[in-house]
């Protein structure tokens, strides 16, 4: 199998995680940016404050993305750098800032794709009530109208949210993430509601504010099931395993159903609605309706899956990993399959052109006596899983792959303690060193994958 001749090699990373420059130039602050200041949260209480200075960077970080071959690079764009107050007064440094990044990008070839929301909410608007507070719809319908008039001349492709599921599961429910709250259950609820109908607003403003024909995604994340054997039993339980929903209410944001049903398909899964029930806002047909403005492609973050078979008892089983189940530096499993099983589960319910908008692993990244970074964690790793993905290309309408990450940068409560990236950072200096992972990258993308084993 082979990927499609205009198949997207891209690599991401988000504003929080490198921009740096926190309060530079106008900027109002992000909660990341009070909570990680308050300290108490972060490894060693680190915080983006500087990150990987890209906001000064940005013009040698395109040259390295150029070095690499990427033709394509996923960066998110911070709203508070846009929109001080999140609503308003418009800071023009901000703008100029994302002209010349974009503009520096398609000077070398490379396409930019643009994620409006990944974590980084005002502050400002948080103090309002942030996700609880219905006027968050209209407040980033017109956030993303400003983005649109300004770049969507230049920046054709547009994803609304990133993974959901974390900024509301990790913000709220296990209070992990900014702003570290364990949020009532039906508060929950209330913010993912209003999120969804957020991006669905978001959608439309681009569609009306937009300067050429968009190509507007969404990208939420998940652990895809896999079959134990590729038995039509254990398929039909990995199938049913993808898109079930938690048992334990704590953790309800892991799915992929709730999440993604409305926006693809129209409407709450059934078994969401009745399980869910008590702790539900209240959900109108026009909320549906907005939550399901039509998007062009789908996406997904995927890092790795679980193992499923069909139970003797006609139902989904987990299948526990073996004793030594190989993991990244970060402790997450590697599970090569899951970029082929994850894509084609989602693309045979949603139906739309599919993009893996996150993939890849920490790791122990050093620099060596000779004065470079081998990592052949990461190549062994990114070889798997994209031996994984072009089987998938077969059967599955796919648009392109973005690496986690171009370098390494703040990984969240993780802090600087995880090395993600193509590149590595030197944070006493800020130097850039392209690991042994890019020059190979560099050579599956020239390929177009035909460097890639069979899967
Ligand atoms: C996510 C976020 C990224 C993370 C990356 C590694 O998927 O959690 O989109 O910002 O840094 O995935 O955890």
């Amino acid at each position: 199998m082979s990927f499609a001749k205009d198949f997207m090699w891209g690599a991401a990373a988000s504003a929080y995680q490198v921009e740096g420059a926190w309060s530079e130039d106008g900027r109002g602050p992000s909660i990341w940016d009070i909570c990680c200041q308050e300290g108490g949260h972060v490894y060693e209480n680190h915080t983006g404050d500087v990150a990987c200075d890209h906001y000064h960077r940005f013009r040698e970080d395109v040259e390295l993305m150029k070095e690499i071959g990427l033709n394509a690079y996923r960066f998110s764009i911070s709203w508070s750098r846009l929109l001080p107050e999140g609503t308003g007064n418009v800071n023009e440094a901000g703008v100029r800032f994302y002209n010349d990044l974009i503009n520096a990008l398609l000077d070398n070839g490379i396409e930019p794709y643009v994620t409006l929301f990944h974590w980084d909410l005002p502050y400002a608007l948080y103090q309002r009530g942030g996700w609880m507070n219905p006027e968050i719809v209209e407040w980033f319908g017109a956030y993303t109208k400003l983005v649109a008039e300004r770049f969507s001349d230049r920046v054709t492709h547009f994803f609304t949210l990133n993974e959901p599921q974390c900024f509301i599961g990790l913000g709220f429910l296990s209070g992990t993430h900014a702003p570290w709250l364990c949020s009532p259950l039906r508060d929950t609820f209330a913010m993912a509601h209003n999120a969804l109908k957020a991006h669905g607003r978001a959608v439309q403003m681009l569609r009306t504010y937009g300067k050429r024909p968009l190509e507007i995604g969404y990208a939420p994340t998940c652990s895809a099931a896999c079959p134990e054997k590729e038995t039509p039993e254990d398929i039909e339980a990995a199938r049913r395993m993808m898109f079930s929903l938690p048992e334990d209410l704590r953790n309800w944001t892991w799915n992929v159903a709730w999440w993604s049903d409305p926006v693809l398909l129209g409407r709450y899964p059934e078994e969401g609605l009745e399980r869910f029930a008590p702790y539900l806002p209240k959900i109108t047909d026009e909320d549906m309706r907005q939550i399901a403005e039509p998007v062009d492609v789908y996406a997904q973050n995927i890092y790795n899956g679980k193992c499923v078979r069909m139970g003797a008892d006609g139902k989904p089983e987990l299948v526990k990993r073996y004793i030594g189940f190989p993991r990244t530096a970060n402790g997450w499993p590697i599970t090569p399959e899951s970029l082929y099983w994850g894509p084609k589960f989602l693309y045979e319910r949603y139906r739309k052109p599919f993009y893996i908008t996150e993939n890849g692993l920490s790791c122990h990244d050093t620099v060596s006596l000779d004065g470079r970074v081998h990592d052949p964690n990461r190549i062994d790793f990114l070889a798997r899983y994209l031996s994984q993905l072009k089987r998938a290309a077969g059967e599955v309408d796919l648009r392109g792959y973005f690496q986690w990450s171009l370098m390494d940068n703040f990984e969240w409560e993780k802090g600087y303690s995880e090395r993600f990236g193509l590149i590595f950072l030197d944070y006493r200096t800020q130097k850039r060193i392209l690991k042994d992972s890019a020059s190979w990258y560099r050579e599956v993308i020239r390929s177009n994958g035909e460097t890639l084993r069979e899967a």
